[in-house]
This record gives structure tokens, sequence and C-alpha cells, in this order.
């Protein structure tokens, strides 16, 4: 089996039993006038990811394998969106409102769509997730179990938030999860070394870390 150079020790790589998931690549959390930018982030780190988490994805379908791609939103009447999500944050604008961009984190509005570069080809799966966390209210489980899947690769954003929360859930659930880093960003530079350190530590405690071109050269 192909071995991925990746930390805290090496990623045995098992073609036939792997997807990647993308978290999140949504304009709500990369463009000004987004959700992200609402909260006084500078989306411009998001933004920086952009090509490499393009690359990681065009490996994984050159090599064949599944990328399931994730969305944070909302039904529109918000029956999925509880009063302690909504009254977070900025009181200024709040998920639902209408923005720059149309109704903050709404299914179907244009700023909750996924970003142009980073888009899902056809056939390729689409979770809508109203948590942090992709299985928490979402076919998640349902999908992975279908595929066969037993290896996780993650890559969006915000690190420290929906794809750490996402990579725990996965990793509770028995799934070895290994997380590109520079195919994640966070508005936070602390936030995102302090993450990538607690998932590898006490022996990959939560999972793996590897750079893209790592992974690439594993899936190859
Ligand atoms: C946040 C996310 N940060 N996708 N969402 O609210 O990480």
């Amino acid at each position: 089996m192909p071995e991925i150079a990746a930390k805290p020790f090496s990623f045995t790589f098992h073609p036939s039993t792997t997807a990647l998931v993308v978290i999140d690549m949504q304009r709500d959390f990369a463009e000004p006038g987004g959700f992200g930018a609402s909260l006084g982030n500078d989306v411009s780190r998001v933004q920086a990811i952009i090509p490499t988490v393009r690359r990681l994805m065009d490996g994984f379908r050159a090599a064949g394998l599944p990328v399931i791609h994730t969305m944070e939103c909302h039904r529109p009447d918000l029956s999925d969106l509880p009063p302690a999500k909504r009254d977070r944050g900025s009181p200024a604008i709040r998920i639902g409102d209408p923005g720059p961009m149309g109704r903050v984190l709404i299914a179907g509005e244009p700023g909750t769509a996924i970003i142009a570069e980073v888009a899902p080809l056809p056939g390729e799966i689409v979770i809508e997730k109203p948590g942090k966390g992709a299985f928490y209210a979402t076919s998640l489980s349902d999908v992975l179990t279908r595929m066969g899947a037993r290896q996780l690769v993650f890559a969006g954003v915000t690190t420290e938030v929906c794809v750490q929360t996402t990579m725990r859930e996965a990793n509770d659930r028995g799934y070895e999860c290994l997380l590109g880093e520079d195919a994640t960003e966070s508005y936070f530079v602390e936030f995102k070394q302090a993450t990538l350190a607690m998932i590898r530590a006490q022996g990959a405690i939560v999972g793996w870390t590897a750079m893209t071109d790592q992974i690439l050269e594993g899936i190859a």
C-alpha cells in the first residue's frame, strides 16, 4: 500500500476506500460581503488556498477517487437554525438576514454557493449541513457507508471550526482522517497552527496532517 509522508507518522493509503471531503468552500466564507467578512474577518487567507484545494480535488478526480463537498447552510424558513446558533456572531447581520450576496448562509442564495473554482462536478456529492460538523443532521454517514469509505482526506474552511469538528466526528466513527495542511485555512493564523498540532498530538489522536504535494504523490 502507498504511504503518504504525514505527521505524526506516515499514513497508509488504501485507494479503494478513500474519499476527499471538501468542507464549506463557499463564497460566504471567502468573499467580502459574506458571512465570514461580516464577523470582521480578513477573508484573503481563505481565498489564498483556493488553487491548492482545486489541485487536491483534481488529483482525486484523476485517480478516480470520490470527491464530496459540504456546504454550511439553512432552510429558507430557518426551521433548522436554532436560536442558540442564530444569536451568535455579529448582531449587525445574522444567519438568514439579507446581505450583499443574498440571505446569509441560506440554501440557494448566491453567497451560500461553493466558489466557482472549486465547484462540484456533475455527479459529485454535495452535503448541505446545518451544523459545524458534517455528520450532524445530514446523510454523510449513509453516503460513506454506501461508498465503503474507511479513510477520509479533508480540505476546506475553517480549520478550527467546521473542518476540525467534522474530523473529530469522523474519527469517532472509525474513519482514518488526514488533513491537507495547505488545503485548509482559518481567519486566525494561531488557531490553524493550534488545530494542526492538536489533531496529530498524542500519536494522531484525531488524525494525520500532510501537505497537498505529499498527498498527491501518495495517490498518484
Ligand atoms: C464557520 C465554517 N466558521 N465552515 N463555518 O462558521 O467553519
